[in-house]
């Protein structure tokens, strides 16, 4: 349409790479890279319902968690669309065990790519929403070698970007390479990510609050006093909103206001949700949202990691509620402490 300022994901991320003299363009390319892959991806989400790709595999992936044909065919997707460009020194991801190596054939780059293929996929056949979560870093090793696991073992603080995309009613790519956090939705009539949300700025404090209500009886104390808080002392209480898909429910609550929890509980004492692969792009992306992202104590993109798997609670979101739930916790931390 005239007039209409078509700002492509490509051209988004070149222009702000031209802000940085010393870029070299690597970045951009891989951020690129990334955004033909979560177009690929997107087509297969999208007519998983229509071919035989839905249903669980006989396999399992390394949490022991049955793994759907979906999940494979994202993660596959990923290293194929990702190994060869030349930007990388290695990957990891939420589907595999080990670190993944560059193909000796191909040229070795300075970044590193962690990603969670299709977070969510148990909710493929209701067809909820679900995504893909990426984070990259420069690596630490030596250049022009192989990469190693320290270079994938790097604190959130040291994120060079992370995002993540959103198969929803529409498929939406958010973005940060640390100058705000931007969202483009994809335009199927040509196949080009569209910037549709510039510089989100996430409400200070929401209105809404997302966790798995189910497991109350294992929550810790503050916990269980913050949830009653927002629901008997407010005049006007919060929405309980929770999809069962972190990628959607964190999404909804960036452009809203308020928070998603995954907390650790008596059976969970890390909670669920991965560092690496989860917490820490989704911590990048809020907190250039202007939101907070803590394990309850710290701040998620401080915790150094320990392996490449593990899990720490989260609580994200909109900054007082996080703040507010914070408090709750050491509160009762207080009142439990012996003597
Ligand atoms: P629960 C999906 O499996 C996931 O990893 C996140 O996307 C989601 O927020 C969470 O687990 C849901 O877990 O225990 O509430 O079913």
């Amino acid at each position: 349409m005239p007039g209409t300022r078509y700002m492509t994901l490509q051209r988004h991320i070149i222009e702000g790479e031209r802000r940085h003299p010393e870029a070299t363009g690597e970045l951009s390319a891989l951020l690129s890279d990334l955004s033909l892959a979560a177009k690929v991806i997107s087509l297969e989400v999208n007519k998983a319902g229509l071919v035989d790709i839905v249903g669980f595999t006989d396999d399992t992936n390394v949490h022991g968690e049955q793994v759907k044909k979906l999940d494979i065919f994202a993660h596959e997707m990923l290293i194929r669309a990702m190994d060869h460009g030349g930007h990388l020194c290695v990957m990891a991801s939420e589907e595999e065990e080990n670190i993944i190596h560059i193909p000796r054939k191909h040229q070795i780059g300075k970044y590193v790519l962690l990603f969670d293929p299709l977070d969510g996929s148990s909710n493929i056949d209701a067809n909820v929403s679900i995504g893909t979560i990426f984070s990259i870093y420069k690596r630490v090793s030596p250049e022009h070698t192989p990469g190693t696991l320290e270079d994938c073992l790097q604190k959130g603080d040291k994120q060079v970007a992370a995002g993540y995309v959103v198969y929803g009613s529409s498929t939406i790519m958010v973005y940060t390479a640390g100058e705000g956090t931007h969202g483009f939705t994809l335009d199927p009539a040509f196949g080009e990510f569209l910037l549709s949300h510039e510089s989100i700025q996430i409400p200070s404090q929401g209105k809404i609050y997302s966790l798995n209500e189910g497991n109350y009886k294992f929550w810790h104390p503050g916990l269980k006093r913050y949830i009653k808080y927002l629901q008997e002392d407010l005049n006007k209480p919060y929405s309980a909103r929770y999809i069962g898909s972190m990628v959607a429910d964190i999404h909804r609550n960036m452009l809203y206001g308020g928070i998603f929890m995954y907390p650790a509980d008596a059976r969970n004492p890390k909670g669920k949700l991965r560092l690496m692969y989860e917490n820490n792009p989704m911590a990048f992306i809020i907190e250039q949202a202007g939101g907070r992202a803590s394990d309850g104590k710290q701040r998620i993109m401080e915790i150094q990691p320990e392996n490449l798997h593990e899990r720490t609670p989260l609580y994200i979101g909109s900054k007082e509620d996080v703040l507010m739930v914070e408090k709750f916790l050491a509160e009762a931390e207080v009142l439990s402490a012996p003597g």
